[in-house]
């Protein structure tokens, strides 16, 4: 029927301004009580914690460092088909329509409330926005901009038939094209009362385009205003203003030859815009360092709390530690290395004093995430730090500012909390961390890996001497040899630049007679405890990868 397609698109467009506006007073709103009780985001993050891990791992796969906005708009473009429908839907019955709308306001207020250190004010952002969600909706399908008349409403009855019976137009056998219609298609109680025709009235027509046309802008600027608005609200002015103290015990200089400087291989320190970030973290926490404190507490003698002023008060020390993610495939990227500076983690630790069976140090960031360390790996004497610095500056927000820990020889999901606000001695089989219900192990000392950086999987080559390079690492242990084959061919060893200590990665380099053809290039690492990195593919899930890496290559 050719009016169905308009009456469709009158809905939805009306049930889009309505989610519009929802959204964009609820971000308004927001901006008084934090970004994550804005609903998209409250929602996004209850999405985050509770799906299951291979969806997440296959959209970390696919989306690689825009999964988390690949979420949001993925969100948001299912938001607004809902919102069309509900749209469509309150053109013929406003009542269940709203109760729709309501229902997603709840939704949003439910997700928010159960974000951790969510308060009850956290509701209002989602309830507002449904609040006037629904005043649009009603505004744009029943009332002062409701289109007259919807265009699937009765053709005009013949004058002699009173417009105030509609009951009785269809039966009318006068209008057999109307009884059939308002037959093939439900109309609304509403629509009957006034007499249509088939157009819609053009002037309520560009009342109602120009009225949701209004809404969507007053949407879009609420909308984007609030974010703005709660940017303004950010720490960077806060983490410009902090003075790093100067490192009682300075990190070694990096020894010339660490970092040989070739192209398309990881250089030996990595910058902090390079650097790989992964977190749960929907918007990134804006840790005020005024109103920061740590808690240590728990199984401990003595519990004690610190502020950032107390903490910067301390020695410090800075020390490269190359940080790696138990997500990282073989040949991966979420792996770095960095000179933090930081207060050993070992003497608050001392000073606490952990009771008997405190084997496990959970450390709370302010979003509530949560890692557990062992105590002992914490107080071995290697250099676990609570960084307040990251290659010179202060932390990056989106790196944890103002505190985080770094634990040579962990992976980051078991050890570098950002943002970190506690630490809590407990028990391994008292307490399992953020990732350990959702598959992964409560352990995870970092696997000795070797990645090729240079020649790029597919490259094509020149045959004669060709540089293979890259880096291995066995944070605490070190690196004692790699090894490089071709087509499967004998090892042969690589050379190893230098290291500023066991704790970071090593570049390695080989070179290679490249002969025309096909060629497969493999490495693989040896630690210092003389073992070898297996050949047996392992996959990231639970407690890191293993395998070798493997570039295939083309020489002319
Ligand atoms: N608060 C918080 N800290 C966190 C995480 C997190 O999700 N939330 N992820 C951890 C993981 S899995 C890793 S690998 C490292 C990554 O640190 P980066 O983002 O600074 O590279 O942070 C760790 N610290
Ligand atoms: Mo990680």
């Amino acid at each position: 029927m050719a009016d169905s397609g308009r009456v469709w698109r009158f809905g939805a467009l009306a049930g889009v301004t309505a989610g519009a506006v929802a959204i964009g007073v609820a971000e308004l709103v927001a901006v008084a009580t934090g970004p994550r009780s804005a609903p998209l985001v409250a929602v996004g993050g209850v999405v985050v914690d509770t799906v299951p891990e291979p969806l997440k791992q296959f959209a970390i796969d696919v989306f690689g460092r825009y999964d988390k906005v690949a979420l949001l708009v993925g969100t948001a473009v299912l938001l607004a088909a809902f919102a069309a429908g509900l749209g469509v839907l309150a053109t013929r019955r406003l009542a269940p329509a709203v109760a729709g709308v309501v229902a997603f306001g709840a939704l949003g207020a439910v997700a928010a409330l159960t974000r951790p250190g969510a308060d009850a004010l956290d509701v209002l952002p989602s309830l507002t926005g449904a609040a006037l969600g629904a005043g649009v909706l009603w505004l744009c399908t029943a009332g002062p901009l409701e289109p007259d008349p919807w265009p699937w409403s009765p053709p005009a009855p013949p004058p002699a038939t009173p417009a105030t019976e509609p009951a009785t137009a269809g039966s009318s056998p006068a209008e057999p094209a109307a009884a059939e219609r308002v037959r093939a298609e439900p109309v609304p109680a509403g629509s009957a009362r006034r007499p249509g025709g088939d157009e819609t009235d053009p002037e309520s027509r560009r009342r109602f385009l120009t009225g949701t046309g209004v809404l969507l802008g007053a949407a879009t600027v609420a909308g984007l205003g609030g974010r703005w608005l709660a940017g303004r609200r950010g720490v960077s002015a806060a983490r410009s203003a902090v003075a790093l103290p100067t490192p009682v015990a300075p990190a070694p200089p990096v020894p010339a030859g660490a970092d040989l400087g070739l192209r398309g291989l990881a250089p030996y320190v990595t910058s902090n815009a390079g650097f790989y970030r992964i977190d749960t973290a929907l918007v990134v926490p804006q840790v005020d360092p005024g109103t920061w404190r740590l808690r240590v507490h728990g199984r401990v003698r003595n519990p004690f709390e610190l502020s950032f002023a107390e903490l910067l008060a301390r020695p410090m020390v800075e020390r490269y530690v190359t940080l790696a993610c138990v997500s990282n495939e073989v040949g991966g990227d979420l792996v770095g290395n960095a000179r933090w500076l930081g207060v050993p983690v070992k003497e608050l630790l001392d000073e606490a004093g952990p009771l008997d069976g405190a084997d496990q140090v959970v450390s709370r960031s302010v979003d509530g995430w949560t890692c557990g360390t062992p105590t002992e790996v914490l107080r071995d004497g290697r250099d676990a730090l609570l960084a307040v610095g990251m290659n010179g500056e202060p932390l990056p927000v989106e790196h944890g500012f103002p505190v985080r820990m770094v634990v040579p020889g962990l992976y980051g999901y078991v050890s570098a909390c950002k943002w970190i606000t506690e630490l809590e001695l407990t028990s391994f089989a008292d307490f399992d961390a953020y990732w350990v219900p959702r598959g992964w192990s409560a352990r995870g000392p970092i696997k000795t890996q070797s990645r090729i950086d240079t020649p790029r999987p597919r490259n094509r080559l020149t045959a004669g001497p060709v540089t293979v390079a890259g880096v291995a690492w066995a944070q605490h242990l070190g690196i004692r040899r790699v090894e490089v084959r071709v087509d499967e061919g004998e090892w042969q060893q690589a050379t190893l630049a230098a290291a500023v200590s066991t704790d970071t990665w090593v570049q390695w380099s080989w070179r290679w007679a490249a002969t025309p053809g096909e060629h497969t290039l493999q490495v693989r690492a040896t630690d210092a405890s003389g073992a070898t990195q297996p050949e047996r593919r392992a996959p990231v899930a639970p407690d890191g990868a293993t395998g070798w890496h493997t570039v295939r290559v083309t020489v002319d």
